[in-house]
């Protein structure tokens, strides 16, 4: 059992007992009482706190008031005998004998939830024992992690710690909590104790403690405090402007910037990008959805096949994951003959523009020369291919004319759409890598350097050793070469 952090003042249990009386109970008919002998006492303490800070009368003491004894690691015989001694002299007082999960599982509702069968102690039907430790492999590229899993909770709070340790530029932290919020992802099963966890890499003594304070109050008080804090909130809007990275939001944070108001009095800070990010931060910071990716993808392809007969438009990014909603959408460009895809990007763009679709773009041009020199510079996370990252202007269809309140909508919305072209050799590569997840990809090329001694990111799969790049003609290909199963886009969410 992993040493709790203190989290509340300390006090006497019995101060804290008592501290019930002068909240008023929400849910009369339901006097609790926490028996002590397997909770010792400054755990029954802290969870007499937390009973009660919910609404729930506790008493310090056992009388026939009581309706409802929680115990902790006890057995039904257990139980039964401690009633039997504590009760002897109150005729006819049969509370229910419950274990801790009912008590968990309240605290976590809000309210008492139903007494069920499993939660009874006076019950001597044997505990269904949770799922044991599964064998987790231990890159995320070696596992399927679907999209919907059965550890929502508990992955989001570890991954708010994640994303905070991003915005204080502590990359340690901030892969520890993704790895181990990836591992939850992908059990086959809900997390309900802490001994489910045993073994499993990637959870280390903070990890650990974060989802045992999930498990048994319903909330951990760290993550709650970092999504309170004003840096965490700062940092989230201003790392959601276009053009805004970490560094650039923590700079204004520094400054004592604080609202996009802030930002916009000072429009000599400001990049092009951020300005035009910034302009269509209302519609940007709104996720967007399938349906307005598929009309992105007709639009898109519709725009290719004018310029270019023959060129392919591929869905790529969270979209081609399975996700219903993202902060862009992800297009990849190629063509079957290798080398007619140059020039392309600039010819597609100015067709958009002269249909007034772009708000914005910001183009680079493609710099590939040798690829083998892109593969050795492993920690350069942006690849080389022509790119374009724009905003565009996507008109709105006319049943979405009103809104449920009646009120117009606007005719178009501003989305964020990044365009890249592959030659078709490196096509593969180039869509494993814009497939994600971020950390999926971090994972596999993690995986095939420390594993396999190869390099590989979104331009190919390079031998330093023979000096050779492998040839491959799908996604397929690469996952033989790694020696992995080939996991498809929807097992990608890492
Ligand atoms: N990518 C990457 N490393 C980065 C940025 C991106 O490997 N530093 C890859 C993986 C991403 C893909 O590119 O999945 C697209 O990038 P996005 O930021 O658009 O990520 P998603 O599409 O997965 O997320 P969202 O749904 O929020 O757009
Ligand atoms: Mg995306």
């Amino acid at each position: 059992m992993l040493r709790k952090r203190r989290r509340v003042r300390a006090g006497s249990s019995r101060g804290a007992a008592a501290s019930s009386a002068p909240l008023p109970a929400r849910f009369p008919g339901i006097v609790l009482y926490l028996a002590e002998p397997r909770m010792g006492r400054s755990r029954r303490a802290f969870l007499t706190r937390l009973a009660v800070s919910k609404g729930f009368r506790v008493l310090d003491v056992y009388s026939s008031e009581v309706t409802h004894v929680v115990m902790e690691q006890t057995s039904a015989e257990e139980a039964i005998n401690w009633q039997k001694r504590m009760a002897a002299d109150l005729d006819y007082h049969h509370p229910a004998l419950l274990d801790i999960s009912w008590f968990t599982e309240s605290m976590a509702a809000g309210q008492p939830v139903p007494m069920e069968v499993r939660h009874h102690l006076e019950v001597a039907e044997p505990k269904k024992a949770p799922p044991s430790p599964v064998l987790m492999p231990a890159y995320a590229c070696q596992r399927p992690t679907p999209l919907s899993h059965h550890n929502t909770r508990l992955s989001e709070a570890l991954e708010t710690l994640a994303e905070a340790a991003g915005f204080n530029s502590n990359e340690g932290r901030l892969l520890s909590f993704h790895r181990a919020a990836s591992v939850l992802k992908a059990l086959p099963y809900p997390v309900t104790s802490l001994s489910q966890l045993q073994g499993l890499l990637h959870f280390g003594e903070h990890s650990s403690r974060v989802i045992q304070e999930l498990l048994e109050c319903g909330t951990c008080e760290e993550v709650e405090l970092v999504r309170c804090s004003e840096r965490y909130q700062t940092m989230k809007v201003f790392t959601q402007i276009f053009g805004v990275g970490v560094k650039t939001a923590n700079r204004w944070y520094q400054e004592g910037l604080r609202t996009l108001d802030d930002l916009r009095e000072q429009p000599q800070r400001l990049t092009q990008q951020q300005k035009a990010g910034l302009q269509h931060y209302e519609d940007l910071s709104t996720p967007v959805g399938r349906a307005d990716a598929q009309a992105l993808q007709r639009l898109v392809e519709a725009t290719v096949e004018h310029t270019l007969p023959g060129a392919t438009v591929t869905l790529t990014g969270g979209f081609r994951r399975g996700k219903l909603q993202g902060h862009d959408v992800d297009f990849l460009l190629t063509h079957p003959e290798e080398g007619q895809e140059v020039g392309l990007l600039p010819r597609v763009m100015s067709h958009l523009q002269n249909q007034g679709l772009v708000l914005y773009h910001q183009y680079h041009c493609s710099h590939l020369g040798d690829p083998a020199h892109h593969l050795q510079r492993q920690n350069h996370t942006m690849d080389a291919f022509e790119r374009s990252f724009c905003i565009l202007r996507l008109p709105q269809p006319p049943e979405a004319a009103m809104d449920v309140a009646q009120n117009p909508c606007p005719a178009w919305k501003a989305v964020r759409v990044d365009l890249v072209v592959a030659p078709s050799s490196q096509y593969p590569f180039a869509l494993l890598g814009w497939t994600g997840s971020q950390l999926f990809e971090r994972e596999l090329r993690r995986f095939s350097w420390q594993e396999k001694g190869l390099r590989l990111n979104s331009h190919g799969l390079y031998d330093p050793e023979q000096k050779a790049f492998f040839h491959v003609t799908s996604e397929e290909d690469i996952f033989k070469h790694l020696g992995l199963t080939y996991l498809p886009p929807e097992q990608r969410n890492a």
